[in-house]
């Protein structure tokens, strides 16, 4: 045999065994995710085995930290100190999360993937199951030992978080009568509530599982590995959730979202129509509620204080740390610090005089239906990130911290003619295919939402829901270059008009701004053509993998001992935009908005090679986010003359329809 063909053969080997080891994390975390409130079965022997035998103490070897994480948190449980199972999980809840924390830490202390398995079924026959999953979602997130495991999608794991009670109600009732079914689920409300023509925005299953992906992504309890540009991060994937909202408000002839105010009712009331699988009915909030002060949690005298600190912080341009020293803000990376403040994250810079006002709002606003605790509701919507999303008030939120961090963006001095132009690219056309959306129906598995026996069969029980979607579209940039380059391409869309068709100046305009994609791309000298696909989109990923799929095609890779046929995709991290919603709803006659195209020197870019994937909103694992600029560049800052952007060779700017078909 020739060396050549000892090592085509050695490699051979070497991507069978990692393809094997990939199908068996894989399957390994499809279990202990699976049946979340139901005792591990018998069939799962290994888990069942751990979870029985396995002494997390035992060998100081199997952690980088000798140990002590699992010793502490079994001690916690033979002390009997840690939440009972059957019971509702918030991360907003400091002792909860603590405890869903310990387990983290002894995930992600282990060095290897049999200790990961065997501890995690360990203790998930002894924990809180929300704990649970919330610790297996960030420890796969972040561990290196499951860099490929593609993490199944929330909402069928804990189904209950994001469907209609009604629904479950008819998913039981098919169980007991052993009849198989298919249920379709209503946006929460009635046509009498105008906020209900957005409801298919909010109550999104793609959008809820994007943020709480993006909050697991990026928590703000994290205190490991630095993660790069993290409080920007916050600022701009929850500014564009914003601005999209508002679009899709435009397209549903409303205006758009007015911010929160402590001091004035919340307009608008919300009936989840959801409840735990343990702890009863999400509250129901009625409209025109009052602030009340939340015991336990913040008067909203502190919510005040804390919005006024902050905005002198801005006001000053600059934050006071503990120590008293100062943290200029007046700069590129006065955002970020920012967002590490308002949040507030680990990061924070003093935490202690700026408070959380992001955290604790979500707390204050889904404690509102029992602000002392009188009735012993559990925690609203707003207090999971999973379900945040369907409350209009979570926009409202959104748009007050929003404009927060506007006030900051405004006070930076605007660009410059030098810093937007770029000389060797002039951009002299923009074709635009065809934009329109309509809705379409998706399927939800309930499985996970019923509890199992090893005597009763289970029935294939199933939502419909609709979802708004997109047709794919192309668009080609034609450009001229003075000489071969990489460059940046920054693609983005705006609303042109208001509720009342009146052209948004370009202020406005910039900030209703949509990121639709940022790449980079090498260009020859001369003329030539950019194409791009909506698909190539850095800010969305496609659908998830549904679960029973997952499971199924993982067992059978590993039953026959083949790769996993999904790997390649870009499934393996569940934050970023869905791709179906990344065009507005639109209008049927077709709504206007600016396509603006800008190019910049491919300078701008941290990493000589990116992949396409979901950066914009997401950023990179384990990396410097891609851009050098800053996140919204160049729409980011005041614009004192639009016509500093008229004359700019770079930017390509027009005005393109969005339809919506209704029927399709
Ligand atoms: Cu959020």
């Amino acid at each position: 045999m020739k060396w050549t063909a000892v090592v085509a053969a050695l490699l051979v080997v070497v991507a069978t065994v990692a393809a094997d080891e990939d199908a068996h994390k894989q399957q390994v975390i499809n279990r202990l995710l699976n049946r979340i409130t139901s005792p591990i079965p018998s069939a799962y022997a290994e888990l069942k085995n751990a979870a029985e035998t396995y002494d997390p103490g035992h060998d100081d070897s199997h952690y980088t930290d000798g140990g002590e994480a699992a010793r502490h948190l079994v001690q916690e449980i033979n002390d009997h100190r840690v939440l009972e199972q059957h019971h509702w999980f918030s991360l907003f809840n400091t002792r909860q999360r603590e405890e869903a924390l310990m387990l983290v830490d002894v995930l992600l202390h282990a060095v290897d993937f049999d200790t990961f398995e065997h501890s995690a079924a360990f203790f998930r026959e002894k924990m809180n199951e929300g704990e649970f999953v919330y610790a297996i979602y960030v420890a796969v997130t972040h561990s290196p030992l499951t860099d490929h495991v593609v993490l199944p999608p929330l909402y069928e794991v804990t189904p209950h978080m994001f469907t209609n009670s009604e629904i479950i109600n008819k998913a039981y009732t098919a169980k007991m009568t052993q009849t198989p079914g298919d249920f379709h689920m209503e946006f929460t409300g009635t046509n009498k509530n105008e906020e209900q023509r957005v409801a298919y925005f909010g109550e999104d299953i793609g959008i809820n599982s994007h943020h709480v992906h993006w909050h697991m992504d990026f928590p703000f309890w994290w205190n490991g590995e630095h993660i790069d540009r993290k409080g920007e991060l916050f600022f701009w994937a929850h500014h564009q959730l914003t601005a999209r909202f508002d679009a899709e408000r435009l397209s549903n002839y409303l205006s758009p979202v007015d911010e929160l105010h402590w001091d004035r009712p919340i307009k608008d009331g919300f009936a989840p129509h959801t409840s735990y699988k343990f702890g009863g009915e999400f509250p129901t909030r009625p409209d025109n509620k009052a602030f009340d002060d939340v015991d336990g949690v913040a008067r909203m005298r502190d919510m005040i204080i804390t919005e006024s600190r902050i905005r002198d912080a801005i006001a000053h341009g600059y934050i006071e740390k503990e120590d008293g020293t100062h943290v200029n803000i007046d700069d590129v990376h006065g955002i970020d610090v920012l967002g590490d403040v308002i949040e507030s994250s680990v990061y924070s810079p003093n935490a202690a005089y700026y408070g959380a006002l992001h955290n604790q709002a979500h707390r204050v606003l889904g404690a509102q239906a029992d602000p002392h605790g009188k009735f012993n509701m559990p925690p609203g919507v707003m207090e999971h990130f999973e379900t945040a999303t369907r409350d209009p008030a979570f926009f409202r939120l959104h748009k007050y911290m929003d404009n927060i961090f506007k006030e900051h963006k405004d006070k930076l001095h605007p660009y410059t003619k030098e810093e937007l132009q770029y000389a060797n690219v002039q951009i002299t056309e923009v074709d635009v295919g065809e934009l329109s959306t309509y809705f379409e129906d998706f399927s939800v598995d309930l499985g996970n939402a019923l509890d199992t026996t090893e005597t009763v069969e289970d029935v294939k029980v199933t939502a419909h829901v609709s979802r708004l979607n997109h047709k794919a579209f192309t668009y080609n940039i034609h450009i001229n270059a003075n000489h071969a380059e990489k460059v940046t391409v920054r693609v983005l869309i705006a609303p042109k008009y208001d509720e009342n068709h009146v052209p948004l100046d370009i202020n406005h305009a910039r900030w209703a701004g949509i990121e639709l994609d940022t790449f980079w791309v090498d260009v020859p000298a001369g003329d030539s053509v950019i194409e791009r696909s909506s698909s190539d989109s850095n800010v969305a990923i496609s659908d998830r993998i549904s679960f029973p799929t997952l499971i199924h095609d993982t067992d059978e890779a590993v039953a026959s001992g083949s790769s996993l046929s999904f790997a390649t995709d870009h499934h393996a991290r569940g934050c970023g935009h869905p791709q179906r919603l990344l065009l507005p709803k639109g209008t049927t006659n077709g709504m206007d908005f600016h396509f603006d195209v800008y190019i910049s020197s491919g300078e701008d870019s941290v990493h000589d090679h990116v992949e396409d994937g979901n950066h914009g909103y997401c950023g990179m694992h384990g990396q410097k986010y891609p851009d050098k600029k800053p996140m919204g560049f160049p729409y980011d800052r005041h614009i004192p003359d639009r016509r500093l952007y008229d004359g700019l060779k770079n930017l390509h700017t027009q005005t393109v329809k969005i339809f919506f078909r209704e029927g399709i």
